[in-house]
């Protein structure tokens, strides 16, 4: 991978991608340059050392990370003049619901504030480019209705969610203000083998992986009850791609259409190493027992938030009819992946967090 700039005014389509480093950015980056684009990925300085997703990367002349934070207006301004790209996909934020209630103006600054300086610099610099807004199922927080559409209410529940609004809703004021084709993507969860560890998903694919190499005994979680509507990343960054590749700008929602409670996660997964777990009293007492008897799961309130989003499902049909997107990974595929990878870390073999997770 090359670090700088360098001029973007090849005839090849040029995207831009912030929040390179996390898991969509990494799977949207490949999806991109087997597609055939030009990759400009925003990195901060201070991450420049976790690049451990995109390593795999380096060597490609059609990749390259140039320097920015969604902080920093300026240095977004500097980024967007350079490269000039014709597609630009904010996925950088501050991601992690639990850490914004400790950090709500930070979270409120990269992952709100944020998207407007990039809309902001686009509307200055490129204002004919097609501009993707990560927005999140976050927004339906407390929800109204099962399943949640494009025209369910939002009712936030989180710092992080807040801030999403305000990104949403900064994104459909540039499109109506200033006509540009800036549209929002309402994903639901989506995970992987390259999943921050701090995600319940990963942490309990992690958890069963080192359960079955001796390495752990057993995992403290939050909430068992809470419902997600959990997909696969790599068929997320295809409608991602989708959306801007449309006739017109709209928002869709990215969803599975099926619901499952953390609760269903740690079954699939500890069953996919031979320990099949049953469930014993309730609450905070609540455990999760193999055939052994050993506890696996126990609940930690530790891990509950202030509030909690308890329940999201979601209906993509109009991603669906729109934009001919489905998902392809089951939610049984997809711990399965998840759990597999793991365990070849854990064994010593696996690849690291890019290429092939
Ligand atoms: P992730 O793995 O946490 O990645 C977040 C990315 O944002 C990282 O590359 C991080 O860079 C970058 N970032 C953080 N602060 C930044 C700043 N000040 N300036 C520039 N970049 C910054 O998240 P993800 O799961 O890939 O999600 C991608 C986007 O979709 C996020 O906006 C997330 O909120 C949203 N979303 C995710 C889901 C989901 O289920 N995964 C669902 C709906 C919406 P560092 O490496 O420097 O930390
Ligand atoms: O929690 C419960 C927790 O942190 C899922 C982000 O990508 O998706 C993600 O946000 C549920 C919550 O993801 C633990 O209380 C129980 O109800 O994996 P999570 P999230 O909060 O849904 C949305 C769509 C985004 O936009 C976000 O960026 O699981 N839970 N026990 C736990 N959660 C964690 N993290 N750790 C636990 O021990």
């Amino acid at each position: 991978m090359t670090s700088g700039d360098g001029a973007a005014a090849g005839r090849e389509k040029v995207a831009l991608i912030t929040g390179v480093t996390g898991q969509d950015g990494s799977y949207l980056a490949e999806l991109l340059l087997a597609e055939g684009y030009q990759v400009y990925g925003l990195a901060r300085r201070t991450s420049l050392q976790g690049t451990a997703r995109i390593d795999h990367l380096a060597g490609e002349p059609r990749f390259r990370l140039v320097e920015g934070d969604l902080a920093d207006g300026g240095s977004l301004h500097g980024v967007v003049a350079r490269v000039k790209p014709q597609e630009i996909y904010n996925l950088g934020a501050q991601s992690y619901v639990k850490v914004s209630f400790d950090t709500p103006e930070m979270t409120g600054d990269v992952t709100g504030l944020g998207c407007l300086r990039l809309l902001e610099a686009a509307r200055r610099f490129v204002p004919g480019s097609r501009f993707y807004q990560a927005s999140s199922s976050e927004l339906y927080g407390k929800v109204v209705e099962s399943p949640q559409t494009e025209s369910t209410p939002f009712h936030p529940r989180s710092p992080y969610a807040v801030a999403k609004a305000y990104a949403f809703y900064a994104t459909l004021n540039y499109r109506e203000s200033y006509g540009m084709f800036a549209v929002n993507g309402i994903l639901f969860n989506h995970e992987s083998p390259r999943r921050g560890e701090e995600f319940v998903t990963r942490k309990i694919s992690k958890a069963a992986a080192r359960v079955a190499t001796g390495l752990q005994e057993q995992v403290s979680l939050g909430n068992l009850d809470a419902r997600r509507d959990w997909g696969f990343a790599g068929d997320y960054v295809e409608a991602m791609w989708r959306m801007l590749r449309a006739d017109r700008p709209d928002d869709y929602v990215v969803a599975t259409g099926e619901s499952h409670s953390v609760r269903e996660f740690c079954d699939l997964a500890f069953a996919r190493i031979g320990k099949p777990l049953r469930w014993q009293g309730s609450g905070v007492e609540e455990v999760g027992v193999d055939e052994g008897g050993s506890v696996r799961v126990r609940v930690d309130p530790e891990y509950f938030r202030p509030a909690e989003v308890e329940s999201l499902l979601g209906d993509a049909s109009r991603a669906r009819d729109e934009l001919g997107w489905q998902p392809k990974v089951s939610f049984e595929q997809l711990v399965e992946m998840m759990v597999d990878a793991d365990l070849e870390r854990a064994r010593g073999r696996g690849q690291g967090l890019g290429a092939g997770g």
